[in-house]
């Protein structure tokens, strides 16, 4: 397990250290290009690059959370999965699974405390660290912050699509596994129904935010964000813009208490570079990213938010 000293395909998240594969007892930085069911406006599979690309511009500190990416114990990054092109979706989706796989085959998360920041790549990314999160975790808490709630079964022929990304990790889950879901705000009729007669729905932060503060200390967490969660008015670059979203300072909200908590993993997907030809849509995906990272690692006080 040498880290790569020269590693072209590795584009750094600033200050993060390359490596091969995951590193234990330490946060894993990895890419997913995939972008093979996007329905609407594509180009997800740009979004991983771009945040890098910003990411060396933005500042290693953050005011909200009082910690510096500087000060961190060691974060590493694994570039890129690699990612078929054959134009067939399920078979490339099934090449970044196995991807994926080689690289956690002989790891228990729990054990080696391993997590993974996922950056997207579509929502369907996501059901690869979930699916081993699940296992890994039986008491998992999945929050899930999104336009949509995801919870189609498949959509537009595709089992594994970005539109049933939440409903296929429901079909790992156990009696200890609880998901939890904000800012949702699209859907079929019957995906409002399910998630009203599943309490998954928070109806808004307070309420959201009232219901990680009651978790335990060392309940562990899940985050999947999706960035459409956030106003396209704010984040513009995304596949499937949804009026009505929530602010950067809500997200901050959220983030203080998760650093409070046990979160294990977070993935951070459906940025679509091209859709937002300003760039301010990477460079807020970036910020966004930048605050997961510190949260992922624990504590700070903050000053700001
Ligand atoms: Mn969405």
């Amino acid at each position: 397990m040498e880290d790569l000293k020269t590693e072209k395909n590795v584009l750094l998240y600033y200050p993060a250290r390359p490596a091969l594969r995951p590193r234990k007892h330490s946060l894993n930085l990895v890419g997913d290009e995939f972008d093979g069911t996007a329905c609407f406006r594509k180009g997800t599979s740009d979004g991983p690059d771009a945040i890098r690309r910003v990411a060396e511009d933005i500042e290693t500190y953050s005011p909200y959370l009082d910690r510096d990416l500087e000060e961190l114990p060691p974060f590493f990054e694994l570039g890129n999965l690699p990612v078929g092109d054959s134009g067939d979706a399920d078979r490339d989706w099934q090449i970044a699974r196995e991807a994926f796989d080689s690289l956690t085959d002989s790891i228990d998360l729990q054990k080696a405390e391993v997590k993974f920041l996922a950056l997207g790549g579509e929502h369907s990314i996501s059901y690869l660290f979930i699916e081993k999160y699940l296992i890994a975790y039986p008491d998992l808490i999945l929050l899930h912050l999104d336009a949509h709630a995801d919870l189609r079964d498949g959509y537009q022929g595709y089992r594994y699509s970005h539109a049933s990304v939440i409903r296929r990790c429901m079909d790992h889950f156990g009696p200890g596994h609880v998901l939890a879901q904000y800012g949702i705000r699209s859907g079929t009729r019957e995906e409002f129904y399910w998630m009203k007669k599943h309490g998954t729905l928070h109806r808004d932060l307070d309420e959201f935010c009232g219901f990680i503060k009651a978790l335990p200390e060392d309940r562990p967490i899940y985050l999947t964000l999706d960035l459409d969660y956030f106003d396209p008015a704010f984040v513009p670059g995304t596949g499937t813009p949804e009026a009505g979203g929530e602010d950067f300072l809500s997200f901050i909200k959220i983030l203080k208490l998760l650093k409070t908590k046990k979160l294990v993993g977070a993935d951070v997907v459906e940025l679509a570079p091209a859709v937002d030809p300003t760039g301010n849509s990477d460079v807020f995906a970036a910020k966004v990213v930048r605050e997961l990272i510190l949260a992922l690692y624990g504590e700070g006080t903050g000053h700001v938010g």
